[in-house]
């Protein structure tokens, strides 16, 4: 309630957030957790808490009134269409040069993503943050994340005859022909489900092309790991349609927090107050971003250092499909959760996952994700005139992703006689390099914070989300988002609390 005093408040319920409030609430403290997002545990008017990805609808897009779908048209027809204006869970945030998609609701990221859980290779972890010492990640903290979160590895067996992996096995057999590793990689499924699923026996998700705007069944998203544990502690609550908007030191001491309370229009019920002791940013890269630039440059946390907002990265994603060959058809039926990935990392700095492109009909393409070693960072900067923070971030900077995701896929064109689609992202356009699904850094570890996510400055204030890492992972995120927080809370509550 407005007005209170608490231990310890988190902002935001993705990665970072979950492992706080789980680690804290172990600890004896009580937690207080704010998310701008909804509950996302009410079915809607069809019966389903979420909407398929072939029919987004009220429920899809964050304050949206027209969709904005990665894959914006098929086959020369556009996809997009009218929506209502709703507090809806995938947000398609627009910068200057690029769109950033993002989670919104109880469980962050873990509501829309594919569940890839990729831990990186050892030694592009140390390249990427140098000052952790990777004999405990991968020792304790990595394993401790694995664990906490569910990930499991596909059944290698039912994989080579299951129907909706035809497009994972066209995908390998091509990579394979090229001469490139091809990788399994783990998943938050529930493989048993999909199983059943597969069978016919349980109602579909993963087979039913769920996943950009949340999957009814099967995904052990958050809400289902450490949030449930954390809520199990009784030591946790959670306010959904509250978002943040000022975190300033407090005259007796802590931090107060102003609040506002969302209906799901968007627009501002109620305002409220509460002093915490202690405040955890786990607003996501971008959402804690904002959030410290804008309260370092307008006075609210003067303190802050100057690195605050730099080191914004895309992971170097980009997307594009290939179209095969008659005899190479990918499938009618495609899980939603990719199971395999291309690493031409060391040799070409991408690895490419082998998406799906769930449309319920033969399409004969291959769909791929690239994750790239793109060098470019940006920075965000609070522009007082327009009283909105900005990206610097430049649509031409993907080149670098492009060139790197065409070490792979260029070769494997070549061997095998195909060409690039060109109806997947515009009018003849290859490459879908308008976006990001993995933003990373704004508030980098070791400089903006010390080396466990202490913000300098203003004692009783962490960050403990994807900010922290700067701007690449070499793989997909969440799984190093999750070992790191659980590394630094561990930290803090033995030495801070
Ligand atoms: P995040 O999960 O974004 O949580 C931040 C939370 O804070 C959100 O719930 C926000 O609504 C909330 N918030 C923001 N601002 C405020 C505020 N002012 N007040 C209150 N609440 C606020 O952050 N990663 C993988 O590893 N594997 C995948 O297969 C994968 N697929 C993806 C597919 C899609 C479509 C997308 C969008 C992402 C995908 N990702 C994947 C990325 C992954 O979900 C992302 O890196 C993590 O969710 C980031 O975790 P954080 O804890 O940093």
């Amino acid at each position: 309630a407005s007005g209170d005093r608490i231990p310890v408040l988190v902002i935001g319920t993705g990665y970072g957030g979950s492992v706080a409030a789980l680690r804290l609430a172990r600890a004896g403290v009580d937690v207080h957790m704010v998310e701008m997002g909804m509950a996302w545990d009410t079915p809607g008017t069809d019966g389903n808490i979420f909407a398929n990805t072939t029919r987004p609808d009220y429920r899809s897009f964050w304050l949206r009134t027209r969709t904005k779908q990665p894959i914006c048209q098929f086959l020369g027809y556009p996809l997009d269409k009218d929506v209502p204006c709703y507090t809806g869970i995938l947000d398609a945030e627009e910068f200057a040069g690029i769109t950033v998609y993002q989670g919104r609701g109880v469980g962050g990221g873990s509501l829309v993503n594919g569940g890839m859980a990729v831990t990186p290779r050892r030694e592009n972890f140390q390249a990427i943050l140098p000052s952790v010492n990777a004999d405990e990640m991968y020792g304790l903290y990595y394993p401790r994340a694995n664990a906490g979160l569910g990930v499991s590895a596909v059944d290698p067996t039912w994989w080579e005859s299951a129907d909706c992996y035809q497009y994972a096995r066209v995908g390998r057999k091509h990579a394979q022909r090229s001469g490139f590793p091809f990788v399994f990689v783990p998943n938050v499924y529930d493989w048993d489900y999909m199983k059943q699923e597969a069978a016919g026996a349980v109602p579909k998700s993963a087979l039913a092309a769920e996943v950009l705007y949340g999957n009814n069944h099967g995904k052990k998203t958050l809400q289902k790991t450490y949030l449930a544990q954390a809520r199990a502690t009784g030591r946790v609550t959670i306010s959904p349609l509250h978002k943040v908007t000022t975190v300033t030191p407090a005259a007796g001491g802590g931090y107060t927090v102003l609040i506002d309370q969302l209906d799901t229009g968007g627009g501002v019920t109620a305002t409220k107050s509460v002093t915490a002791d202690r405040v955890f940013f786990a607003a996501g890269s971008v959402g804690t971003s904002k959030l410290l630039t804008r309260l370092k440059a307008t006075g609210a946390l003067p303190l802050l250092n100057g690195e605050i907002g730099k080191g914004w990265g895309d992971n170097g994603n980009v997307m594009c499909g290939r179209a095969n060959h008659m005899w190479d058809p990918t499938g009618k039926l495609q899980s939603s959760m990719p199971t395999a990935g291309i690493d031409n990392w060391a040799a070409g700095g991408a690895f490419a996952e082998v998406a799906p492109l769930p449309t319920g009909i033969e399409t004969y393409a291959s769909f791929y994700l690239s994750i790239t070693k793109n060098p470019n960072r940006a920075e965000f900067s609070w522009n007082a005139a327009a009283g909105r923070v900005e990206l610097s971030w430049q649509t031409a900077w993907k080149q670098a992703s492009i060139d790197m995701a065409k070490s792979i896929f260029d070769k494997i064109n070549a061997k095998e006689g195909t060409i690039y689609r060109t109806d997947l992202f515009g009018a003849y356009r290859i490459w879908g390099d308008h976006l990001t699904y993995h933003p990373l850094g704004g508030a980098v570890l070791n400089r903006a914070t010390d080396n466990y996510g202490r913000l300098h400055g203003h004692p009783g204030l962490y960050v403990i989300d994807g900010a922290l890492i700067p701007g690449n992972t070499s793989v997909n995120p969440f799984v190093t988002i999750t070992a790191l927080a659980e590394r630094n809370i561990e930290q803090i509550i033995a030495a801070d609390l």
